[in-house]
């Protein structure tokens, strides 16, 4: 019997190829009139691949048993509604903690060296006229990790070989890491010269790092968020950095991306980065095929891969 799965977005091609390959697949957002596809395919859809997938979605789908999404972030599906309507969910964690924390610790190298600022400077044909001008190092600093989970772990090693000194704040202290934990942010933040965010977004975490927070980092104090936009107060992070509070930002997601507030474009202390956190082949193919094997999992009837509920 095939099994029919919708997506509702365009997915990472050797994931589509696989899924393809498995299943009869039905791609809402290629239907030009979709409230007719989806009336047409709803009661034979058995699961979803891909996140984004709200509670009006999940009550189209009797038929539904699984959301297999993709990222390791679950916030853009509505767990909850997936629960009381029996769906079980998975998402592809581990497999991008290196992709993200390479990309974490490049960004924080580019803001403090100012490597694009750095390199639009010899191409703008600058270099004969004057030096760039002398900056900061991560040699010998405190970085301050919140959300020392999976992807956390892998920075904090990569800023040790940095020979950065790494503590960190989540809700517990953990056993057997060799760092120092901070029960508040803000005593955190306080004595960091780095802050990183990798913690997951949702309202647990819905602006975490608060202006108090920022203003505890202060004008020196370099703000890294690699996690989502919505863990920051957004707007005072812009105020911030705007007038001198802030040192620099270093930022990969944003609250509306990708909405970017314009005011950061005109900033020299901003590395601006369009959500590239797992971009790469090899974890983008690594990531799908972890989707792809939830599913089988699901059908052959045996234990998920990576079950979130
Ligand atoms: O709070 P803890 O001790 O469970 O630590 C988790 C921390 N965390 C929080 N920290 C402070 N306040 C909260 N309300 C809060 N909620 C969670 O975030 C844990 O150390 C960390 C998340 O680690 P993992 O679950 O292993 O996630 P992973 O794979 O490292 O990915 C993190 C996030 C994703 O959710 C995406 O948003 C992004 O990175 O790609």
């Amino acid at each position: 019997m095939p099994i029919d799965i919708l997506q509702t977005g365009k997915l990472h091609a050797s994931c589509e190829a696989t899924l393809a390959e498995r299943y009869t697949v039905h791609k809402l957002h290629e239907a030009t009139d979709k409230d007719a596809f989806l009336a047409e395919i709803a009661s034979r859809i058995r699961a979803h691949a891909g996140s984004g997938v709200q509670a009006d979605l999940i009550g189209k789908l009797p038929k539904l048993e699984i959301i297999a999404g993709f990222g390791v972030g679950t916030d853009n599906i509505d767990i909850g509604a997936a629960k009381a309507a029996n769906v079980r969910v998975t998402n592809t964690p581990d497999v991008l903690n290196d992709a993200v924390a390479e990309l974490t610790i490049g960004m924080m190298i580019a803001l403090a060296r100012r490597i694009p600022q750095g390199d639009r400077f010899v191409r703008d044909g600058k270099w004969p006229g004057a030096g760039l001008g002398l900056f900061s190092e991560l040699t010998g600093k405190t970085v301050g990790i919140l959300g020392l989970g999976r992807i956390g772990k892998e920075i904090a090693t990569r800023a040790q070989a940095m020979k950065m000194r790494v503590v960190y704040h989540g809700r517990k202290r953990q056993d057997n890491v060799p760092y120092s934990y901070y029960d508040t942010l803000l005593a955190m933040a306080r004595d960091c010269d780095w802050l990183v965010l990798i913690a997951p977004g949702g309202q647990g975490t819905d602006r975490i790092v608060s202006r108090a927070v920022l203003e505890a980092l202060g004008p020196k104090g370099m703000l890294v968020n690699v996690g989502r936009g919505t863990l920051v107060d957004e707007p005072a992070m812009v105020d911030l950095l705007l007038n001198g509070g802030l040192g620099g930002a270093a930022l990969d997601v944003f609250e509306n991306e990708p909405q970017v507030p314009a005011a950061l474009f005109a900033l020299d202390t901003v590395v601006l980065s369009p959500h590239q956190g797992s971009a790469t082949h090899q974890t983008r193919d690594a990531m799908g095929a972890t989707l792809v094997a939830n599913l089988d999992a699901h059908f052959a009837g045996k234990p998920l891969i990576s079950p979130v509920v």
